[in-house]
């Protein structure tokens, strides 16, 4: 397999580069692409040196899959151009997500709906991916009909502008470059990408109608609040889920404990529940504090942490270019 990472020098590109790696991927060649200024430079992977090439030349090279983390004007214009070449595109941006032609990939989910004439295949938000892991098989059993989530989000989804903003402040400078238009550190902001004239953000939106087209299902009703923590690595979230059918705690945790890509962490008494700080550099989706929604029938309140670089992003796409390969994805050639 002859493989692009594109944005490889990026905060999301150097965790795919690393998820690579540690699940040695079959890879035969690797073509970081980055900006202008990277091109030439070198990026070392698995004991080996590989330049950084450019956009133009990655696409003449014709690689087997491009997976994309360079935003999402770069995915718009140049996404096609690799797949005109026959390369099957993974894009973690928000440019192909609703496209109704494109597929929004969960693996654990929907990867059995890919076809080989899927060649620019969505990969969702990091917030959007963790709640769907979480509420997937529990869905299937008892059909879920409203989910309020509320995020609780790290700097890291918004990239190193952001990481470093974070620093700056807790050393007690000003931000030279700041990415929020507040401080971040002993702060916490209800604002996550640009708002819309119905006064939710974007980010918000993306939870909505990301869930009902990975789930598959238009009737579950979805609403959102979006916020940036202070916390530099993994994303939380606080579930509250209506479901159609009733449901004993005792099954639910079953469930979850069986759901592939979840790890209940779920012992209040030995004060064990998810944190962003156990999430990091691990693939799985930890849920804990399960408890029943004592004001309403048939609604669980649940917590959910995931690391949002590895499967709110790198992690996801790589199990997605790894599902391509077990299809036996045509090679380029
Ligand atoms: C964020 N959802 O955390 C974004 C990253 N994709 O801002």
């Amino acid at each position: 397999m002859k493989i692009a990472v594109v944005g490889a020098t990026g905060l999301v590109g150097t965790e795919m580069l690393k998820v690579l790696a540690e699940r040695q991927f079959p890879l035969t060649e690797l073509l970081p692409v980055a900006s202008a200024k990277s091109v030439g430079q070198f990026i070392e992977f698995q004991g080996k040196q590989f330049p950084v090439v450019s956009m133009d030349d990655a696409i003449a090279a014709r690689p087997d899959i491009a997976i994309f983390s360079a935003g999402g004007s770069v995915s718009k214009e140049h996404a096609p151009r690799f797949a005109a070449v026959g390369t099957t595109v993974i894009d973690n941006s928000s440019a192909w997500r609703m496209d109704p032609t494109k597929k929004l990939v969960v693996p654990e989910l929907n990867a059995n709906t890919l076809t080989p004439e899927d060649k620019i295949i969505a990969n969702p938000n990091c917030s959007t991916i963790q709640m769907v892991v979480a509420l997937n098989d529990l869905h299937k059993r008892y059909q879920a009909r409203r989910i309020v989530v509320s995020t609780y989000q790290s700097v890291t989804g918004t990239g190193k502008k952001a990481v470093d903003q974070l620093l700056e402040e807790r050393a007690g400078q000003t931000a030279s470059n700041p990415a929020y238009p507040h401080p971040i550190d002993l702060n916490v902001l209800p604002h996550i990408d640009v708002f819309e004239p119905n006064g939710y953000t974007k980010e918000e939106l993306k939870m909505v109608n990301e869930t009902k087209k990975i789930m598959g299902d238009d009737s579950i009703r979805v609403t959102a609040t979006c916020v940036r923590i202070p916390v530099v690595g993994g994303h939380s979230e606080s579930i509250n889920v209506e479901f159609a059918e009733e449901f004993e705690l005792a099954d639910v945790r079953e469930i979850l404990a069986n759901t592939p890509g979840v790890e209940l962490v779920d012992d209040p008494a030995a004060n064990h529940y998810p944190m962003p700080k156990d999430s990091h550099g691990k693939d799985a989706v930890l849920v804990g504090r399960l408890r029943r929604d004592e004001t309403q029938p048939k609604t669980l309140n649940m917590w959910v942490v995931a690391d949002n670089l590895r499967k709110g992003a790198a992690t996801n796409a790589v199990q997605i270019a790894e599902y391509l390969v077990s299809q036996q994805v045509p090679a380029v050639g």
